[in-house]
């Protein structure tokens, strides 16, 4: 099967949306009560970012919230740290409770916030789980040798790789190892980042992360497929040589930052399908499908 495009691409435009905006894209996903629920990131009309919540029967067809369910102005206390926006949702089922890892931005650049959910309309912000500059984050879904573990994307001078760190509680966090660096002088040669929250296989824990390379004023961003040990998250297993999905059709190549395809979040189906949601050019929200023994042949 490899990957294909869902044929009725973008399923999400600001269009959509029913309040001004001026785009929708960059979406967290899950599956909320049987149905599939995407915690899409607008851009408001002053440039700031919220959350807004689509759900949909069958993850091709789906309806917004009349309002956003989580804006900057809720962060009470955080406020300084998120009053440029709140960015690139990730969404970790652990238990009953929703895990949401997403970017606050402010002055002080990117930084890593967590919030909880049991139902996606009332969001408890547990605050700051990164210094800054931080972004890219998720949460594993399950403990691993008695921790949680997230992967994350500092940024230093040039350097921009993943690395991975434990927590007792999914609030302080530590252990740090460098996870990913990019490979120069290949697709990814300028910096990377986790896309997906990391899904667990029989092989090890999959999850998709983006690569960029800069050609003349564009950066291309793509994606690849990454394969980690199941009990040794910090080992890295396998790895796509190739992109799996790179910016080709008008969607993916227009829009307010062209040459884009970006992923924060996917569904995994129980016959091992697994539908990938992400947005072209930042300005849209976009389907691709595959299955996940595709996913680990192309990474070994
Ligand atoms: O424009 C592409 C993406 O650029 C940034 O991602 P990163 O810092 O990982 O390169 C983010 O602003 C992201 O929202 C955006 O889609």
């Amino acid at each position: 099967m490899q990957i294909s495009r869902y044929i009725k691409n973008p399923i999400i435009t600001k269009n959509d949306v029913p309040f001004k905006v001026n785009s929708i894209f960059n979406p967290g996903a899950t599956k909320f009560k049987d149905k599939y629920l995407l915690l899409c990131r607008i851009e408001m009309p002053d440039g700031k970012s919220s959350f807004i919540k689509a759900i949909s029967d069958d993850g091709y067809n789906f309806k917004l919230d009349e309002k956003p369910v989580l804006t900057p102005d809720d962060h009470h206390q955080f406020i300084n740290y998120v009053n440029w926006g709140i960015e690139d949702p990730r969404i970790t089922k652990i238990n009953d409770s929703y895990f949401i890892t997403y970017t606050g931005y402010s002055k002080y650049m990117p930084l890593v916030m967590l919030a909880e959910t049991k139902d996606f309309e009332k969001f408890e912000i547990h605050g700051l789980i990164s210094e800054p500059s931080n972004k890219d984050c998720a949460i594993f879904p399950e403990k691993i040798g008695g921790y949680y573990w997230k992967i994350d994307r500092p940024s230093a001078e040039e350097r921009k790789d993943m690395w991975i760190s434990k927590s007792p509680d999914l609030i302080h966090w530590g252990d740090y190892r460098l996870l990913l660096e990019p490979e120069k002088g290949t697709w990814e040669h300028n910096k990377i980042g986790l896309s997906t929250p990391p899904i667990k296989t029989k092989d090890g824990w999959l999850l998709l992360y983006h690569g960029v390379r800069g050609f003349g004023i564009s950066n291309l961003y793509k994606l690849g497929a990454l394969l980690l040990d199941l009990e040794k998250p910090w080992i890295v297993i396998g790895k796509t040589k190739e992109p799996i999905l790179s910016p080709d059709l008008d969607y993916e190549r227009i829009g307010d930052v062209p040459n884009v395809v970006f992923s924060c979040g996917w569904i995994d189906e129980p016959d091992g399908k697994i539908k990938i949601y992400y947005s072209g050019a930042d300005s849209n929200i976009c389907l691709a499908e595959t299955t996940i023994d595709d996913l680990l042949s192309l990474c070994k």
